[in-house]
């Protein structure tokens, strides 16, 4: 079986006996299959044990550059690949109005800013050098700063990280066995080098995925895998449930089962403790209930704002609504 621990552990961080980075896929699946309510009071323990389970992070996302993008990735509605989609191509933002939504999020109560660029990979230039300026920009109001920008090379994330960046986000988005049913125009190893590229110069990693795009439980567990393999484990892991989008190849698959995304958290939890877990697109599909019920699975931060990258999230009101649901809550 390939190897895909390609980090290596960082000397200067305590060690947590409780962190494991040799997890097996089996082990993994049969936590993912256990009775539901064990599984959950397993998860639960193990979040109360490594975080204050009152505190839910929110984050900001916006697409600073739409559409148009060369990679096929089956899910996504801003491939250039699925021509049915509607979505224009927009050019990339400029970084004062993008500091002035950051700044808007900030006032709505986010403490992250994260943004996105429907690019294969980053190439030095002027449009890089905007996203510099963004990331300088968003840090000078004091929030944590994400980009997702496609694939990157060490002197990249080296100017990423002199900006002031706080996380990278690249997901896997599923399993080593079931990715090339997903993606054809690059590799699970280019996305494995791209993430070695971000650890190398010390930016905390947010690497994730996506369920519901018709994988088995074996290619969720297995994904959990890698992720959990990583030594050190990311710093954020986003789970997101489909969004199936009209155009794309995903469009017509059934949503998932709310309680698989639940299995899915607390699965991420209880192999990656100390990481925070963002319930991530996917949560206009589920009600109050389930998204509390993910939040006791261990997940601790979401995207907040009417928008993800491109679709809907859940409308301020509603969000207000969950959170006045859950009390006060430390941001
Ligand atoms: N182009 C960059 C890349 O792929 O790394 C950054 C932007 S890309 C939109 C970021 C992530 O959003 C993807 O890796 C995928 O996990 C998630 N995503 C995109 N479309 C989605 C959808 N329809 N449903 C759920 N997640 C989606
Ligand atoms: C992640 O894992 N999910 C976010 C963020 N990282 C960049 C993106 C979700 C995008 C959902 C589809 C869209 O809005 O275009
Ligand atoms: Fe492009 Fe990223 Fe969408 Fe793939 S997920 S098509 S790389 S924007």
């Amino acid at each position: 079986m390939t190897a895909y621990h390609n980090q290596m552990p960082d000397p200067d961080k305590p060690v947590d006996g409780n962190i494991r980075h040799n997890w097996s896929v089996d082990e993994i699946e049969e936590i993912y299959r256990s009775p539901l309510l064990e599984l959950l009071g397993r998860a639960c323990a193990v979040h109360r044990d490594h975080f204050d389970p009152a505190r839910i992070q929110k984050a900001s996302l916006l697409s600073i550059k739409t559409g148009g993008c060369p990679e096929d990735c089956a899910y996504c509605p801003q491939s250039a690949h699925h021509r049915e989609v509607k979505l224009g191509k927009e050019q990339l933002f400029d970084p004062a109005s993008v500091i002035e939504m950051a700044e808007r999020a900030k006032n709505a109560g986010a403490d992250r800013f994260c943004m996105g660029a429907a690019w294969r990979r980053v190439r030095d230039g002027a449009a890089f050098d905007a996203v510099l300026e963004m990331v300088r920009g968003v840090k000078g109001l004091g929030m944590e700063a994400c980009v997702t920008l496609g694939m990157l090379e060490p002197h990249h994330a080296r100017q990423l990280k002199d900006a002031g960046l706080t996380a990278y986000n690249h997901n896997l988005d599923t399993s080593p066995e079931f990715y090339s049913q997903i993606i054809t125009t690059r590799t699970y190893q280019h996305r494995l080098d791209t993430l070695a590229a971000v650890r190398s110069q010390g930016i905390d990693l947010c690497c994730g995925g996506i369920i519901g795009m018709g994988e088995t439980i074996r290619d969720r567990a297995s994904m959990l895998h890698v992720l959990a393999g990583f030594d050190p484990h990311p710093e954020s892991v986003p789970i997101n449930a489909l969004v199936p989008v009209a155009g794309t190849p995903l469009a017509n698959l059934e949503p998932i089962d709310p309680l698989e995304l639940v299995r899915m958290v607390a699965t991420a939890r209880i192999t990656m403790p100390a990481s925070m877990v963002r319930l991530s697109a996917g949560r206009t599909n589920l009600n109050r209930e389930a998204q509390i019920m993910c939040l006791m699975a261990g997940a601790n931060s979401v995207f907040y704002g009417e928008k993800l990258l491109t679709t809907p999230n859940p409308e301020e009101d509603s969000d207000t609504a969950l959170f006045n649901a859950l009390g006060p809550i430390a941001a």
